[in-house]
């Protein structure tokens, strides 16, 4: 009995040492922490405007109608889209697989340019994006994150904003002088709600959904070739998703 009752007492000592330890493991990390890790933010879960609302934006298009509330639980996003340099490593790695060669004479295509290593990669299809996130632990974002992420809970029309303004954002050369692409975040003062950069412009970004079910994948964002209301927080855009296109990329999320 007396063993019995010291084995009792050594396990409930061990076990109030370790205490601590487990409950700090086991505890959730704080939305700060959460925000500042791994280069990606933090977008609370709950119901944002999703969609074009006519009565403010003159650009609607069927598909992005009607504006309607949607909920989504909380996630992170990369801050910024991901760069050459990052998906070289993944390429090095063997998790990934080369971006093919630039089939529209334009030489936009990042992989084989130098000094491009800060840019966004380009010219990968959207199996190529998939790996891409999974080989760092992390997913494709879906259509709806993406556009809360984009916009935060009001329905701004650009990320920064109701209005359009050139120093926010990547699209046409005409508008900022970038002739393609630009390095990720060169337009801070685009910044999305929760501190995302270049979701308007840049290089579209492949998203998990379907656009039309089976045959073409669901971008999000608007270029560096577009004017800027195809960079508008509700526009959409499907491409089939073996398309290998300079001025589409990726971001990920989890
Ligand atoms: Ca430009
Ligand atoms: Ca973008």
């Amino acid at each position: 009995m007396l063993c019995y009752l010291s084995f009792v007492s050594v396990v409930f000592s061990v076990l109030s040492l370790y205490a601590p330890a487990l409950s700090q493991t086991d505890a959730q990390p704080s939305a700060t922490a959460q925000s500042a890790s791994d280069g990606m933010v933090l977008v609370p879960g709950g119901e944002f405007a999703m969609g074009c609302n006519e009565s403010v934006d003159s650009e609607c298009e069927d598909d992005e109608k009607p504006q309607r509330q949607v909920s989504v639980p909380t996630f992170q996003i990369d801050r910024t889209e991901v760069t050459v340099e990052a998906y070289r490593q993944c390429v090095n790695a063997r998790g990934c697989s080369t971006p093919q060669a630039d089939t529209t004479g334009r030489g936009s295509c990042n992989w084989p340019l130098s000094g491009r290593e800060k840019h966004p990669i380009n010219c990968i299809n959207w199996n190529q994006a998939e790996a891409y996130c999974a080989w760092v632990r992390k997913r494709l974002p879906t259509e709806v994150e993406w556009e809360k992420a984009a916009r935060g809970t009001e329905g701004r029309v650009y990320p920064s904003g109701e209005s359009w303004d050139i120093t926010k954002a990547n699209v046409a050369e005409a508008y900022d002088g970038f002739k393609d692409t630009a390095p990720v975040g060169s337009f801070p003062e685009g910044a999305s709600p929760y501190g995302a950069l270049d979701m308007a412009g840049n290089v579209w970004e492949w998203t998990a959904d379907w656009y039309r079910n089976g045959e073409t994948r669901m971008l999000r964002g608007g270029s560096w070739v577009d004017l800027p209301r195809r960079a508008r927080t509700s526009r959409r855009l499907g491409s089939r998703p073996d398309s290998v296109l300079d001025d589409v990329g990726v971001r990920c999320a989890r």
